[in-house]
């Protein structure tokens, strides 16, 4: 590479080489530089919008350089990279973690301020970056922390929409949508239009023959649409590592914009054909746990996967190496079966335009992926309908009825006797119409399947998958337990207590490795160490109640115990056994004399989350919530003790707000239902409690802080399908206090009640099958001894400092490693300087 550029030219590059700001001056000389000539305003104009971007822009420019080196230096080493391929990116805001994790903060601070500005008001003029639900998506994104903190060559791929997760109002109690236009401005991406790939859609497959005469397959005659790159860097921490989230826009190709309509005065036409193509990448589909099977949908997939490997494969072939080593240099890591059709997509590039034999294909590309599952919920697992797939895609469908056969002939000579198998486990389901088990496709198509926390990953291989694991024998599904980035979530999201454990730790290196927080232990007896850390938590619950005051004008007292439940709104997590606990809450409070109202915990009931714009159910709790607020946070007998509140589009920046905040959280999921679940994690390591059931990776959460630092309640998974049994034949009655609840709403306390209707009778006559009736009591009582332990202020103090100082094992890092070794084979690169 270097002798390809003569000396002098090298040196004059080298002389005129870009380099990063140091100190404050040259920071603020930046800063200046852009809002001046960039922006074209001054000193009399520049207000916090332009001092965001002008910081930025300074930021940008210097992760610019790392990011470069990186790419060149991944280039140069040409050993394994990974790629996360992912639906979902929810990277919330860019400013605040680019400073942390190279280490500017403080600089940057010291020079806005100089300027005339403070700079949380320059941070939080930033529109978060929302590409995605919740849990998957957010996950995605603490992995690409990750991979770069530790050096790993590892590269996002995913799609850049138009617009992210809607943003959430409420009106008049109920949730209203608002298009998320994210773009006007947003100095984290850089376009790149000389990366464009041609994707095909539709057309027809047809027999050829080549030059040898020698029989081949050509699919013709579709839809073009172009896929471009805008790449975005993606920092680690105190390391020059900035790695690569690339996110393809469609746009039309080429030829395919119908300049013949246009010319002809027919400009609706050709822009609509325009509009047509712009429309796969325009909007992020918001549902959670839920599969719409939409065509747009499909197009989106197979738009960002066709993309995506054509461009790892041009890379891989820049190397001239042989095929039979694409194994060795890419490993393809799905998030869930949104990118399934990449399995496809590879077989197809290998046997038809590489002309590689169909075994070695095979062979090829079921050592290139791993696939992660996410859920177990029948609804949310993906099926697309054959007929659509045959529209679509006709070559694809041929590929995988392929694989359905050879894979179908090999199980058929593994189990001779059970033609029921292959009913179970074939790839196409004989419903009407015919759909493909998508999850089935990426299971056959990898070589390691892994569930998100023990119990889930536990729970496939013995319900959705357990075919699979007769078939292919246990050692292909493995568990990698999720986890977060201590960067965000703990040093960017609340800096006191990050600067307090610093402080005894003597440094920061625990945020680059967690289990060093073990090291807090001896201070647990420290009187003025606990004073400061139970401050910092103070601190952080009255930014909070301000900005519920600024926000929705709810009063709520900050040494109030706040519980919080934040998270998207399903049944499955049971935000309306929250709600109804609340209910009776109420009712026990306006039963009391005022003596013993004295003696009662004062509570702040804290909700937030976004409902999928068609999950009624979901909205009707919503309302619920804002209803329940109403009629408490007005009625004079109950005052302080206790408050209610929605608050409004949450998202990563809010959760970096509201976490830090939390006494109490709730991960109350049916058990069994909930994966894992991140924000458990978060929340502890924030210094709150959890109150739980036992589900996803609250299980591990509890072996690793012990079971008497949380506040665990409800049934086990074990017995669910026994309890949803007798719900189906009538055999449970409904827990008296859930009936108590259900008349004060149903006597219209909280408004007409018939907007409830659907909420109450999912309970009766909907078999209540998430069990709210059936861990309601559980629930109350376990609500009862958190009030109990808080009223001990010490024993709630040690209860949170020991948790924190177990939290060690719910890293992103020791997930990033543990997916390295066993299911990537990568190694870390040593970073340039
Ligand atoms: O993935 C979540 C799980 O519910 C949660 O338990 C887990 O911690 C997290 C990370 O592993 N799943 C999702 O967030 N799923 C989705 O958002 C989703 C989006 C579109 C779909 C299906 C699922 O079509």
């Amino acid at each position: 590479v270097e002798a390809s550029i003569p000396q002098q030219l090298r040196e004059a590059w080298r002389k005129l080489a870009a380099c990063e700001f140091q100190g404050k001056e040259q920071f603020q000389r930046e800063v200046v530089r852009h809002v001046e000539t960039t922006l074209a305003r001054s000193m009399y104009n520049c207000d916090d919008a332009a001092a965001y971007a002008g910081t930025a822009l300074a930021l940008r420019d210097k992760l610019v350089i790392g990011w470069n080196k990186t790419q060149q230096n991944q280039t140069l080493q040409d050993q394994k990279r990974v790629y996360y391929l992912s639906l979902e990116f929810l990277m919330g805001r860019a400013l605040d973690n680019a400073m942390l994790n190279t280490q500017v903060k403080d600089v940057a601070r010291d020079g806005i301020a100089e300027l005339g500005f403070r700079i949380e008001d320059v941070i939080n003029q930033e529109h978060d970056a929302a590409l995605g639900n919740g849990g998957l998506g957010r996950l995605a994104a603490c992995f690409l922390d990750g991979l770069a903190t530790l050096n790993y060559p590892g590269w996002g791929y995913g799609l850049r929409y138009r617009y992210g997760i809607f943003k959430q109002e409420i009106v008049d109690g109920y949730q209203v949508e608002v298009p998320d236009y994210w773009l006007d401005f947003n100095p984290w991406e850089f376009p790149r239009p000389d990366v464009a790939v041609d994707v095909m859609f539709y057309g027809y497959v047809k027999k050829d023959t080549d030059s040898d005469g020698k029989t081949i397959i050509v699919w013709e005659g579709g839809e073009i649409v172009q896929a471009i790159a805008y790449d975005v860097p993606v920092p680690g921490f105190d390391t020059s590592t900035t790695n690569n989230l690339r996110l393809w826009s469609s746009k039309p190709a080429s030829g395919e914009f119908d300049f013949q309509k246009f010319n002809s005065g027919d400009y609706e036409g050709s822009i609509r054909d325009q509009q047509r193509a712009e429309t796969i990448s325009a909007v992020l589909y918001p549902n959670d746990n839920i599969s719409a099977g939409k065509e747009l949908r499909l197009k989106q997939q197979y738009f960002w996967v066709a993309a995506s490997l054509h461009d790892i494969v041009r890379r891989f072939k820049k190397t001239h190496r042989p095929w039979s080593q694409f194994p060795d240099q890419v490993a393809i890591q799905l998030n869930d079966t949104h990118p399934t059709l990449a399995i496809v997509e590879l077989q197809r590039i290998l046997i038809d335009v590489e002309h590689i034999p169909w075994d070695q294909a095979w062979e090829i590309v079921t050592a290139t992926f791993g696939y992660t599952n996410h859920t177990v919920l029948p609804e949310a697992l993906e099926k697309w309908s054959v007929p659509l797939m045959q529209h679509l895609l006709p070559r694809h469908l041929q590929i995988i009825y392929d694989i359905n056969l050879f894979f179908l002939q090999k199980v058929e000579r593994m189990f001779p006797k059970d033609r029921e198998m292959l009913t179970r486990v074939s790839i196409i389901e004989e419903s009407q119409p015919q759909v493909l088990r998508m999850a089935y496709l990426a299971i056959i198509g990898s070589h390691k399947v892994n569930g998100v926390a023990e119990l889930h990953s536990d729970l496939i291989k013995a319900t959705i998958f357990k075919d699979f694991v007769a078939i292919y024998g246990p050692d292909k599904f493995a568990n990698v337990t999720n986890g977060i980035t201590p960067r965000r979530w703990l040093h960017q999201a609340n800096p006191k207590l990050s600067d307090l454990i610093a402080s005894k730790l003597g440094g920061y290196e625990f945020l680059k490795e967690l289990s060093q927080l073990e090291r807090l232990r001896p201070f647990i007896d420290d009187k003025e160490f606990r004073r400061e850390w139970m401050e910092i938590k103070l601190s952080n619950k009255i930014r909070l109640a301000k900005y519920i005051r600024d926000t929705t004008g709810i009063s709520v007292n900050p040494h109030a115990l706040f519980d919080i439940q934040v998270k998207r709104i399903h049944e499955y997590k049971r935000q309306q056994m929250n709600i109804f606990g609340v209910i009776d809450r109420y009712l026990n409070l306006k039963a009391m004399t005022s003596e013993e109202r004295k003696k009662v915990v004062p509570r702040a009931s804290i909700f937030g989350g976004k409902a999928a714009p068609g999950y009624w159910m979901a909205k009707t709790i919503i309302r619920l919530i804002n209803a329940v607020g109403e009629v408490v946070n007005k009625d004079k007998d109950i005052g302080d003790l206790l408050k209610v509140v929605f608050i409004e589009d949450y998202n990563v920046s809010k959760a970096e707000l509201i976490i830090p905040a939390s006494d109490i959280s709730e991960h109350i999921s049916t058990a069994g239902t909930e994966a894992s679940g991140t924000s458990n994690m978060k929340f502890v390591l924030n210094g709150g409690l959890i109150i739980g059931t036992c589900d996803g990776a609250n299980i591990e959460i509890t072996r690793e802080i012990g079971d008497e630092n949380i506040f665990l309640l409800g049934n086990l998974a074990e017995d669910v399908e026994d309890l949803r049994h007798r719900h189906r034949y009538g055999q449970v009655e409904m827990d008296p206090k859930l009936r108590a609840v259900c008349d004060e709403i149903e006597k219209g306390t909280f408004g007409d009640p018939s907007v409830y209707e659907g909420l109450i009778s999912s309970l009766t006559t909907g078999c209540d099958y998430y069990l709210v009736s059936d861990d309601f009591s559980s629930y109350l009582t376990t609500q009862d001894l958190v009030d109990e332990a808080y009223r001990d202020k010490d024993g709630w103090a040690t209860k949170c400092i020991n948790s924190v100082a177990s939290m060690g094992f719910f890293s992103a890092d020791r997930c990033i490693n543990e997916y390295a070794d066993m299911i990537w084979n990568v190694e870390p690169l040593v970073p340039v300087k």
